[in-house]
C-alpha cells in the first residue's frame, strides 16, 4: 500500500468556510453508513482520518481533505437517514446543492453503496443530479467482504442496472479486506484529470 499524504483542509458549514486551493476536487456521497468514511480512510490507508460514525446522519458538514498536494476529497453527510428526513431534505438544500452547483473545483462524485442494498430513490437523485452539475460519476460498491466473490459481482451488475451505467463502470472494494482500491484510485486519477 503506497503512502498517502494528508491533511483536513477544512469543516465547512457553509459556502464561506469552502478552502481556497488550486487542486481538482472529487465528492464523497451517499446513504448514511454506506462507508464513505471507511472508503476514504482506506484510499489514504488511515484509520481515523475520516470519521467513521456510531451516530450516522450526525455530522452535517463538508470534510475537506487535500492529498499527496495534489487533489482534495470532500467527504458529504449521509442522506436518506430514516429518523431525519426533513433533516436530510435540510443538509441537501443548505450544504450539499450549493457546493455541488457552485464549487468550480468539483469534478466529479464518488457514489458511495452498500453492495448488498439496491440503490434507491435518494441514490438515484443524487446520481441524476451530479449528471445535472456535469460531473463524472463512480459507483462505488462497498463492503464486498459480505459476499462472496461470484455473489458480489451480480450484486454491482444489478445496482449498475439501476443506475444505468455498464456493470464495468462500477467499483467494488471492502474497506475490511482493502481489496478493488487499485481501480478506485485509477478511476479517480481519471476524474482529476478530466
Ligand atoms: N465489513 C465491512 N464493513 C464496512 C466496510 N465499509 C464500511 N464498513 C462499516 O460500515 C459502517 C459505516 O461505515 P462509515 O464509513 O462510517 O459509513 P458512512 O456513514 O457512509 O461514512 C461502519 O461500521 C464501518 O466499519 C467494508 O468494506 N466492509
Ligand atoms: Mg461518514
Amino acid at each position: 500500500m503506497q503512502y498517502h499524504a494528508v491533511k483536513l483542509l477544512a469543516t465547512a458549514a457553509n459556502e464561506t468556510q469552502w478552502p481556497e486551493h488550486a487542486f481538482p476536487e472529487v465528492m464523497f456521497a451517499g446513504r448514511s453508513n454506506a462507508g464513505k468514511s471507511s472508503l476514504i480512510n482506506t484510499l489514504v490507508n488511515r484509520k481515523n482520518l475520516a470519521y467513521t460514525g456510531k451516530t450516522p446522519g450526525k455530522t452535517r458538514l463538508l470534510n475537506f481533505f487535500e492529498v499527496d498536494e495534489q487533489l482534495v476529497f470532500c467527504d458529504s453527510p449521509g442522506y436518506g437517514y430514516a429518523v431525519g428526513g426533513r433533516d436530510t431534505a435540510e443538509t441537501f438544500s443548505a450544504l450539499i446543492d450549493p457546493y455541488m452547483r457552485k464549487r468550480a473545483q468539483l469534478k466529479g462524485m464518488i457514489l458511495v453503496l452498500d453492495i448488498r442494498r439496491t440503490p434507491n430513490e435518494d441514490d438515484l437523485l443524487m446520481m441524476e443530479y451530479a449528471r445535472a452539475n456535469h460531473l463524472a460519476v463512480l459507483p462505488v460498491c462497498m463492503k464486498a467482504d459480505k459476499l462472496s466473490r461470484g455473489a458480489g459481482i451480480q450484486a454491482a451488475a444489478k445496482i449498475a442496472k439501476s443506475l444505468q451505467v455498464p456493470p464495468s463502470a462500477c467499483c467494488i472494494v471492502s474497506a475490511t479486506a482493502k481489496t478493488g482500491l487499485d481501480e478506485v484510485w485509477n478511476r479517480i486519477e481519471q476524474i482529476a484529470a478530466e
